[in-house]
């Protein structure tokens, strides 16, 4: 796999590995956390998450990671790291680079030069829920939250000249093979740069004397040497390489149109039923931090499958498995991290302005994965509320300012009194019908699932929607992986399959339904108190494979009506 973006004009130190580690427990505020005479008894894997191992579970507080890394002296340098989770404070040789407020969300931070050669990173990593330090992250959440760094971190000497920051390709004219091009430069940029854009190893602009906007953004058009499109069934990919000064960032991209007809959604024109999942990045051993050759076998499963299309519930993806999707050909439905959050959240402070930046941030940083197809927002949030309309609105139109080439959705519980469906492109429900049953002594709770399928479509058809996709983003059944008994009750593997085998042949054969992202792709952890009195193991059952990919009897019944199914053609 290509590492994408790569930085071939820089000097990159990968910082992975086993760190330094200390678990200082309950302080009183993380960050004020007096670095002196720590003490680092232990070590830990860096991605990793600390509470995934026996000897934390279970544990919420403030951690401390330590590495070092050796650089030239006198070259400022670049944190960059793919997400971490929940709450993190930055220090290099001791002085605070910055706050991470943003669970999975990957993030740069400056460096300063200094004459020393050896670099000591420090990370305080906190995992306590406290609505003003993340106001993204909530303990009712439905699966377990983590503290760790997540995902890579790299430490980048950066040239003495313009530095880029990241550059975006987005489709211009699908049959002429053109692209638009941002080039995005880190601050403090100068008055005018030169540009080199190679594609596909073939020179193809030069921009001499280009003066960047206000925001240090160079926009420009190139033609692709030789376009082909990308889609499901024939993903083939491109590279694009922008040269400023001595600084290359190396992209990947896809040449593809998404878009919406007759309530399908269509890729390069072609209508495409998405057939698929939601998947949490969750394993037990792990927690979010997945070593790569899981999300090779969860790619590898899906495709097994029959799936096109998978919903990355409910965060910013890891690169690593946007890339493998993009190889693969599999859609995605991405979305930033929320989970059921009502009128008190909307109007938190920090809370709106933080959803805004974590949007904001994953489409910058999804931007060039042609997997990526629908960006999404607050599942399952209070839509059906007056208070919500400000924050769906704002993030609606922030993902369209800087993003004009895919859907917007986001994936309501509220089908029938939802008053924000208006500023979606595609219609996303939640449902369980025959699962948390609307009558609780019906002898068949599966015989709900049509009728309840079939009354959200009505309704919205009649309320002005007939036009939009409408996806079920979420719908499912508990079962307990080798659970099985006569009753085919609740919980067995039986009534998990009957349950999926009427919701796929529901979707397959329904024209009206742009598609289906099951609950779930595997089960995952979840809360340990209360509430797991529903949650069995204090985990969400409802995967079609257990925590570890063991398939489940619904594995079968699924790949028999997703894999019946033939691409399309895109
Ligand atoms: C919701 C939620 C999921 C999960 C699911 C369930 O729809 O979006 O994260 O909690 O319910 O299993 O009940």
């Amino acid at each position: 796999m290509l590492m994408v973006p790569g930085f071939p004009g820089r000097v990159v130190h990968g910082l992975d590995g086993v760190w330094d580690f200390a678990f200082l427990g309950d302080t009183p505020d993380p960050a004020q956390t007096d670095l002196v005479g720590l003490a680092f008894g232990d070590r830990m894997a860096v991605p990793g998450c600390f509470d995934a191992t026996p000897a934390y579970a279970g544990r919420r507080g403030t951690a401390a990671y330590r590495t070092t890394v050796s650089v030239t002296p006198g070259i400022r340098g670049l944190l960059r790291c793919g997400g971490l989770g929940m709450w993190a404070r930055v220090f290099v040789d001791g002085v605070p680079l910055g706050v991470i407020d943003l669970p999975y969300s990957g993030f740069t931070l400056p460096v300063p030069a200094a004459a020393h050669r050896e670099r000591e990173v420090l990370v305080l990593v906190d995992n306590r829920f406290d609505a003003n330090r993340v106001p993204l992250m909530e303990p009712f959440f439905d699966f377990y939250c983590y503290g760790g760094i997540y995902r890579s971190v790299e430490w980048h000497e950066l040239p003495s000249g313009p530095v880029i920051d990241g550059v975006e390709v987005a489709v211009a004219d699908l049959a002429a093979g053109t692209v638009r091009l941002r080039v995005r430069l880190l601050a403090p940029w100068p008055e005018r740069v030169d540009l080199d854009v190679t594609i596909d190893g073939v020179p193809v602009r030069e921009l001499r004397n280009a003066a960047p906007d206000k925001e240090g953004h160079v926009d420009c058009t190139a033609t692709v040497p030789d376009p082909t499109p990308w889609s499901p069934a024939r993903p083939v990919l491109h590279t694009c390489s922008v040269r400023c000064g001595t600084d290359r960032v190396t992209e990947r991209f896809g040449l593809r149109t998404v878009g919406v007809r007759d309530g399908l959604v269509t890729i390069n024109g072609t209508a495409v039923k998405l057939l698929g999942y939601c998947r949490h990045e969750a394993h037990p051993q792990f927690g979010p931090a997945l070593p790569l050759q899981q999300l090779v076998q969860d790619l590898q499963i899906l495709r097994d499958l029959g799936c096109n299309f998978v919903r990355g519930s409910h965060y910013p993806q890891d690169p690593r498995f946007l890339n493998l999707c993009d190889e693969a050909g599999i859609l995605v439905f991405e979305e930033s991290l929320g989970w059921g959050q009502k009128p008190e959240h909307f109007s938190r402070s920090g809370f709106h302005d933080a959803q805004l930046r974590q949007t904001r941030a994953m489409v910058r940083n999804s931007f060039n994965h042609p997997c990526v197809v629908l960006w999404g927002f607050l599942n399952e949030g209070a839509s059906h509320t007056p208070e919500s309309r400000t924050l769906y609105a704002d993030l609606a139109a922030e993902i369209r300012a800087l993003d004009r080439s895919r859907l917007v959705t986001y994936a309501s519980m509220h089908p029938f009194d939802d008053r924000n469906f208006d500023l979606a492109d595609v219609i996303s429900v939640n449902t369980y019908p025959g699962w948390y049953a609307q009558d609780r002594n019906t002898p068949a709770p599966c015989d709900e699932i049509v009728p309840r399928l079939t009354a959200i479509r009505q309704h919205l058809d009649r309320h002005g929607f007939a036009d939009k996709p409408l996806l079920i983003s979420e719908i499912g059944a508990g079962a307990i992986y080798g659970w099985h008994d006569p009753l085919e009750a609740h919980w067995t593997e039986e009534y998990q399959e009957r349950y999926l085998d009427i919701v796929c042949r529901h979707v397959c054969e329904n024209p009206r339904l742009a598609g289906v992202a099951l609950w779930q792709f595997c089960d995952c952890r979840t809360y340990a108190g209360a509430m797991a009195l529903t949650r069995p193991r204090a985990f969400n059952n409802k995967g079609t494979l257990d925590e570890y990919r063991r398939p489940k009897l619904a594995y079968r019944t699924v790949k028999r009506h997703f894999g019946n199914v033939p691409p399309e053609p895109c």
